[in-house]
């Protein structure tokens, strides 16, 4: 019998004391508790959604502060998984109001009829997994208890409000308001002493409105945010026009896109603009008032590189300097502690003009930190301030929050998820916990949830979870639980992400860093909307790759792995080329590998700037050899590094690795030298080895005149090329020089046998196959001479040192070249 029949034939009353048995328990009434209601329903399971409130709504119903809004444009901030629904419901402004959002929520409701299976007033006071009859036992604060096959936390990931931390709160005599707790009546704050304590969001939506209204307020700021004008009205014509030309297409390119809502993917980088294009850039984002705008289209480098992030920092603090009349007070407000965007931004209504009215006042806790709230009002080290309201908009125990700290909940084994997590949140995919069978999260932390449109990534949520609840009710499975390989793979693939963002630069709400003693880390997955709806869809396709299935007359299923290996740059590049689907390198011949190749670097963004690029020649074993130099900015001499290019000995010049060695110069403060050696088959073994030895050779003997500092020089180089730079290592030894200082090799090929893991296990799918490491070996060096060190190093005299390999492999968790002959 399908689960969801017996689970309706044992129903039995719902309050009272009994145990109401469904298939489904839901913990909240908001965007992803509705849906999944709605789908789960559809679908034919029994569902119950379990809500604290007296309505749905969630995070909405909550955060009735003043001048609370969406900050992503409402027409994407929608339900999108009904056309008609779409088109029975008009945003009236491009960031609706609360209470406006609160109605949809409502309407939702009404017209899918949901409320009869939420019940509204009940607090889940502890979850627990019964092994033997594979389902979980929810308690709840009324008395009556559920007994649920799937348990499936809609919380939000906002919704547990933080302590304010501050002492002394309960012996103030004046009223007190939470923003995530605003009380339904009208709170009356004219001719009122008000202070604001945060400047997140909710602060800086809420201050100009109170400012409004109060006799005074006082605001006190720990850390300045970013905020940028909403600059709201009716929703943009040029965005409505391209919903509806095509609402079909439009959803589905949010869906796809990196944070959720369809801008395209900027290729322009910083240092290719002018600084008047720069800014040109800025004030259009500005006029438009759009936070995905402004973080994503500005320029490609924004989000991962420093210094580009920097460029635009610097821009938006211009502004709030052009705003904010009093010097002192717009330094106060400037913020210079994180990257742009690395903290959440704020969407403001005049927050930076507040601060210009007479009757605003901003203390800066950086200089005079509180000390503790006293019963008239809130002392500094410096001051106290007498005032009769205070409002806290200090934030929330972000991601984990709401799921760990509502209630114990216990998995397999007695195990506690506030144990599991209590050095931070160890998911798989953000979706499951190891250790907890059948429990689900929507938007949990180790997926993109807060870093995207909560709306896309709520459906795409509800719509994977209830897609494999069908799946599994087909195949009479009960029980799914992820692996502990696939949620540690996970973890590795988080930190591999959020490694090439700049969200570990800055201590917030996304990191844990908010909340004193929280485990900190990165929590929400940084890879992007797109690429996380294709790696879920790829664990789905691939035989729900990472989880144990399990049921009463099925054998049990167990497809163990990590679902993405590669690191997220690579992957990324490897998947741009396999939509290319370009036949074998190989099978282009040399030449037209190496025309592919120029064609595809033409393509790519110019690498970034360095002090200054030479191009000379220098003299080889058989004649001259093109080189190009990079020098840094910094004053030199600087240490010099000779660097090999990639290309399997067959293809590539001086410049084919222009943006790393760029990059490199750049961050070693190192002159780079990168040497145009001869290609096979033209040239076979030992050209190669040879020119890169008697290029290092004249590279060192010519320091000096290079800029660089004379003596021992580094040698460096990628794939083939950081053969080639071992292979000068041990000539330079057994030849009496030049001296080396280290050796760089990133991916290097060291050894000619094809017994290594990566022939076999990255054999095909990747650019770099087996089948054409085989086309280069044989171009360059007959089976006879490939044991010779000078193609096979590894089988030279090495010291350990030289044996460890791809350094970058430790240092940096390289797994690029996994095994590859190392
Ligand atoms: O909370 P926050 P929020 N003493 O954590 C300060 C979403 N949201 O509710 O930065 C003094 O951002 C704290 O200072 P610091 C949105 O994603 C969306 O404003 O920790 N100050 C900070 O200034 C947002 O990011 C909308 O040094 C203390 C502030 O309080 C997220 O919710 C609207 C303090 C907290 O800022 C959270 O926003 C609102 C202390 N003890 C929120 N403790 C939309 O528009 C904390 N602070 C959709």
């Amino acid at each position: 019998m399908p689960d969801a029949m017996v689970a309706a034939s044992l129903s039995e009353a719902t309050s009272g004391g009994t145990t109401q048995q469904v298939d489904v328990a839901v913990v909240g009434a908001g965007f992803a508790g509705l849906y999944l209601l709605h789908r789960l329903r559809k679908a034919g399971f029994t569902t119950v959604v379990l809500e604290e409130a007296d309505d749905v709504g969630g995070t909405w119903y909550w955060n009735r502060y003043p001048g609370a809004r969406c900050d992503i444009q409402t027409i994407d901030y929608s339900y999108t998984f009904d056309p008609e629904l779409e088109s029975a419901w008009k945003w009236s402004e491009k960031y609706a109001t609360q209470p406006e959002i609160l109605r949809y929520f409502g309407f939702v409701a009404d017209r899918y009829d949901l409320r009869r299976d939420i019940r509204f007033h009940t607090r889940i006071t502890a979850a627990t997994w019964d092994q033997a009859a594979e389902r979980w036992l929810l308690t709840t604060n009324e008395g009556a208890t559920v007994s649920c096959r799937y348990y499936i936390m809609a919380t939000g990931c906002l919704s547990a409000p933080k302590p304010p931390e501050i002492d002394g709160v309960k012996d103030f005599k004046g009223e007190v308001y939470f923003t995530g707790r605003w009380p339904h009546e009208e709170v009356k704050l004219a001719g009122k002493r008000v202070a604001v304590i945060g400047t997140g969001s909710s602060g800086i939506q809420s201050i100009p409105l109170i400012a409004e209204q109060a006799a005074h307020l006082t605001v006190f700021q720990r850390t300045p945010n970013f905020a940028l004008p909403a600059h709201n009205g009716p929703a943009p014509a040029d965005r409505v026009a391209l919903l509806e030309g095509d609402r079909a297409s439009y959803r589905e390119q949010a869906r796809w896109s990196l944070a959720g809502v369809p801008w395209p993917q900027q290729m322009a980088v910083s240092w290719q603009l002018s600084d008047a294009e720069r800014r040109e850039r800025l004030d259009e984002a500005w006029a438009k008032g759009d936070l995905v705008y402004i973080l994503t289209q500005l320029w490609a480098d924004q989000g991962v590189d420093v210094d580009g992030n920097a460029l635009l920092a610097d821009l938006i603090r211009e502004k709030i300097h052009e705003t904010v009349k009093d010097p002192e007070t717009a330094a106060a407000l400037t913020p210079h502690d994180h990257p742009f965007g690395a903290k959440r931004p704020c969407l403001d209504t005049n927050y930076y003009a507040t601060y210009n009215r007479p009757d605003v006042t901003l203390v800066n806790l950086r200089q005079e930190p509180i000390k503790s709230i006293t019963a008239s009002g809130i002392k500094t080290d410096e001051r106290t301030f007498d005032v009769d309201v205070i409002v806290f908009a200090t934030g929330f125990d972000a991601m984990t929050g709401a799921i760990m700290a509502v209630h114990p909940i216990t998995g397999r084994g007695g195990k506690s998820l506030s144990d599991v997590w209590a050095n931070g949140p160890q998911t798989y995919l953000g979706l499951t916990v190891a250790g907890f069978p059948n429990l689900f999260m929507i938007t949990g932390p180790g997926s993109p949830s807060v870093l995207s449109n909560m709306a896309v990534s709520i459906e795409q949520h509800v719509d994977w979870v209830v897609d494999r609840l069908i799946a599994m009710r087909e195949t009479g499975f009960t029980a799914i639980e992820a692996t502990e390989t696939a949620q540690a793979g996970w973890a590795r693939h988080m930190a591999d992400c959020a490694t090439l963002t700049l969200h570990r630069l800055a201590n917030t709400w996304y990191t844990g860093a908010n909340v004193p003693g929280k485990a900190q880390g990165v929590m929400p997955y940084t890879g992007g909307v797109g690429p996380y709806r294709s790696i879920c869809n790829e664990v789905a396709s691939g035989g729900m790759l990472g989880f144990r299935l399990t049921g009463p007359n099925v054998a049990e299923q167990c497809n163990d792995g990590e679902i993405v290996r590669l690191q997220p740059d690579v992957r990324l590049v490897l998947n741009m080329l396999a939509d290319m689907k370009l036949p074998p390198l190989e099978s282009f011949g040399a030449q037209g590998a190496r025309d592919f190749l120029a064609e595809f670097n033409a393509a790519r963004p110019a690498g970034r700037p360095v002090g200054e690029v030479v191009d000379g020649t220098l003299p080889g074993t058989d004649g001259p050899l093109p080189y190009r130099l990079y020098r840094p900015t910094t004053p030199g001499p600087h240490p010099i590094v000779v660097y090999f290019h990639g290309g399997g000995w067959v293809l590539g010049d001086q410049e084919s690795d222009d943006p790393f060695c760029r990059d490199m110069c750049r961050r070693t403060g190192m002159i780079f030298v990168s040497v145009g050696y001869r290609h096979a088959p033209e040239h076979r073994f030992p050209t190669a080895a040879e020119d890169g030895y008697a290029a290092t050779r004249w590279i060192a003997e010519h320091a000096a005149d290079l800029g660089g500092k004379p003596g021992p020089v580094m040698v460096a180089g990628w794939s083939a090329g950081a053969n080639i730079a071992a292979v000068t290592c041990q000539l330079a030894r057994d030849r009496a020089g030049p001296q080396i200082s280290g050796q760089l090799l990133v991916c290097p090929v060291t050894d000619c046998t094809f017994d290594r893991p990566s022939y076999s296990d990255n054999a095909t799918g990747y650019f770099l196959t087996r089948s054409l490491m085989y086309w280069f070996w044989d171009l360059y060096c007959s089976p006879a001479d490939r044991t010779d060190p000078r193609a096979s190093p590894l089988r030279g005299k090495v010291r350990s040192a030289a044996r460890r390999g791809c350094r970058l492999r430790r240092s940096h968790g390289c797994r690029g070249c996994a095994g590859r002959a190392t």
